[in-house]
């Protein structure tokens, strides 16, 4: 396999340290941000080597920090030796350009950390346009005062050959936001052609008659490392860093009694993402759009399973399948202890399994040939007492499994067509 790009570029350059900063306005309400922000710039090949927040109620519109916290952050960059400031937060171009005075350092937001990470792990031509196409959205409306930056963030590519508008010597500042459009407009006729290749594949492979399970989940959830065990061979790379994966891989997986399926890998998702992003991938997902059957990758042992399950929900809808059939998978079961009680309460249909012992991956199988033959999905519904009609199905969209009248409403469980999980939803049991 070739060495990715971040690896290979650190064998030429040292990793640059990075001081990570935030505001909150409750003494250690961004402690998870904050522990995730870590992640994301090692992941982007930086050092997180310190942590400095300010509580005030809220960023001051010019320089995000105060002056006074501004000459302590300056001082300590200083004394530490550290090289860049990542804020926890999406900056203007007013702000970073404030702070990068104030400070006399690179300063990049979060969003700039994903991109970067994103243009590093990106290894197809599909990816890496995506990624271009997304810099660039983000980076239109903070042309202004960032002139400086304009060739290295557009990949190098705008200054060169691709439209050849900037001669040597010629300030990049002049590179104005027609020309950014004029690349985009071109990006996204290139993504176009990727999107119809891929409509050719697909009717080729409908033509086979396999259905199409898609991976979704928050990133780092386990989804590589599900289609490898469910494939039964390393399919693709799975590693402990957020945003490892960024292309669709499909692969043909056998689930047992003659049952076949092709499942896809792909982008994971993470709470916050930089608007645009998903609309800017949309090439990449486009398999999600049209898979039969979509499968929910969580990490159970995160304490924040909520905000991984809302995310989900949230991206989902964005692409327009959240009433898509969709099994829940409790991933990582073996390193959930006492409070796995807790969390079959919060996820009643989820199926525990472990990607990398292989626990549950029985369970699972059985699941896939059940929802896809069927075509049915199982839920937890809590119905009030007005509501009970719900429970009527037409024939062969959907069975009761069980319910438990309570006083405040009724427990059903039942297994239902996606055409009626729409109507459904608002009574689906999710988290508290
Ligand atoms: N303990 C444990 N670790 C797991 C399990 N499944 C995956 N992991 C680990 O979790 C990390 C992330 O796994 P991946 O499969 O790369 O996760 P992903 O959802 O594909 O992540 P992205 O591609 O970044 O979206 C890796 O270090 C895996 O070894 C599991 O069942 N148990
Ligand atoms: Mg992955």
């Amino acid at each position: 396999m070739t060495q990715p790009p971040d690896q290979r570029e650190s064998l030429l350059a040292p990793p640059r340290r990075a001081l990570l900063v935030g505001i909150e306005r409750v003494r250690g309400q961004s402690c998870r941000s904050l522990g995730e922000l870590e992640r994301l710039v090692a992941a982007a090949g930086m050092i997180p080597a310190g942590v400095l927040v300010q509580t005030r109620p809220r960023p001051h519109p010019d320089t995000f920090l105060g002056k006074g916290k501004l000459r302590q952050v300056r001082a300590r960059l200083a004394a530490e030796g550290l090289d860049v400031a990542v804020v926890n937060a999406e900056l203007s171009s007013r702000q970073v350009a404030a702070m990068g005075e104030a400070l006399d350092c690179t300063v990049m937001d979060r969003t700039e950390v994903i991109l970067e990470i994103f243009a590093q792990h990106a290894r197809t031509r599909e990816g890496a346009l995506q990624v271009e196409l997304a810099r660039l959205e983000y980076l239109l409306p903070r042309l202004v005062g960032r002139g400086a930056d304009l060739s290295q963030i557009a990949g190098g590519r705008l200054a060169g050959g691709a439209i050849g508008v900037r001669g040597p010597g010629e300030p990049a500042l002049e590179l104005d936001r027609r020309v950014l459009r004029h690349r985009m407009n071109l990006i996204k006729r290139r993504l176009d052609e990727v999107v119809q290749h891929r409509e050719v594949e697909r009717s080729e492979r409908e033509r086979a008659g396999l259905p199409l399970v898609g991976l979704v989940g928050y990133t780092n959830g386990g989804k590589s490392s599900l289609l490898n065990a469910l494939a039964g061979e390393e399919v693709v790379a799975a590693h402990d860093r957020l945003f490892e994966t960024l292309d669709t891989t499909i692969r043909r997986v056998d689930l047992g009694e003659r049952t076949e399926a092709l499942i896809s890998d792909t982008v994971g998702f993470l709470d916050d993402l930089p608007t645009g992003l998903i609309s800017a991938f949309r090439a990449t997902l486009e398999e999600t759009v049209h898979a039969a059957l979509l499968v929910e990758v969580l990490d159970a042992s995160d304490p924040l399973l909520g905000v991984q399950h809302d995310t989900v929900e949230n991206v989902l809808g964005e692409l327009g399948v959240l009433d898509k059939p969709r099994l829940i998978v409790l991933n990582k079961w073996d390193l959930v202890n006492e409070e796995g009680a807790r969390v079959l309460r919060q996820f009643p249909e989820g199926i525990p399994i472990s990607a990398l012992t292989g626990a549950g991956l029985d369970n699972l199988r059985a699941a896939l040939r059940e929802a896809l033959s069927s075509g049915l999905v199982p839920l937890t519904l809590h119905l009030p007492y007005n509501r009970l009609q719900l429970l009527q199905f037409p024939p062969g969209l959907g069975r009761l499994l069980d319910s438990d009248y309570r006083p405040e409403h009724v427990v059903a469980r039942v297994r239902v067509h996606s055409r009626l999980v729409q109507r459904l939803r608002p009574y689906v049991v999710a988290v508290p």
